[in-house]
């Protein structure tokens, strides 16, 4: 749907960055002119637009939301799995309090597929909480 005042959302090609959020914004059916748009879940996925925007995922559609999942334990550790975004960065960590958390590993680089982790750390039994961080683009 494209929205009074928007570009059709297809060739929708602005000339400056400042545009693209925008353009990108109404290509999804939303309004950058309401606010209250950053908070809304259309799709339902548990996560908010204003997450979806900055972790590249599709608003309209459930199936497409960032989510770490554990994939086994093996000798090799705890494996860690979460659907990636080209042009995304993004940063593991983990903690055994929920409190302090620490980085595992260096930064995820997305392939626009699944990508895999392992936690080589960990060990049967051991209580470890994980998240994946979207870390901001350079401008
Ligand atoms: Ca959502
Ligand atoms: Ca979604």
């Amino acid at each position: 749907m494209v929205l009074p005042g928007a570009r059709a959302a297809t060739g929708c090609q602005p000339p400056r960055a400042s545009e693209r959020t925008t353009c990108s914004a109404y290509a999804n059916g939303l309004n950058p002119a309401d606010p209250a748009d950053a908070t809304r879940d259309p799709d339902g996925d548990g996560a908010d637009n204003a997450f979806e925007f900055a972790a590249g995922t599709d608003p309209q559609n459930a199936a497409s939301v960032l989510h770490l999942r554990a994939a086994g334990y093996s000798a090799a550790g705890h494996a860690l799995r979460f659907p990636s975004v080209t042009g995304k960065t993004y940063r593991i960590e983990f903690s055994e309090d929920l409190s302090t958390w620490h980085q595992l590993g260096a930064n995820v680089s997305g392939t626009g597929g699944e990508v895999e982790r392992t936690d080589a750390a960990a060990f049967a039994g051991q209580r470890r909480y994980y998240r994946v961080i979207v870390l901001p683009q350079a401008p």
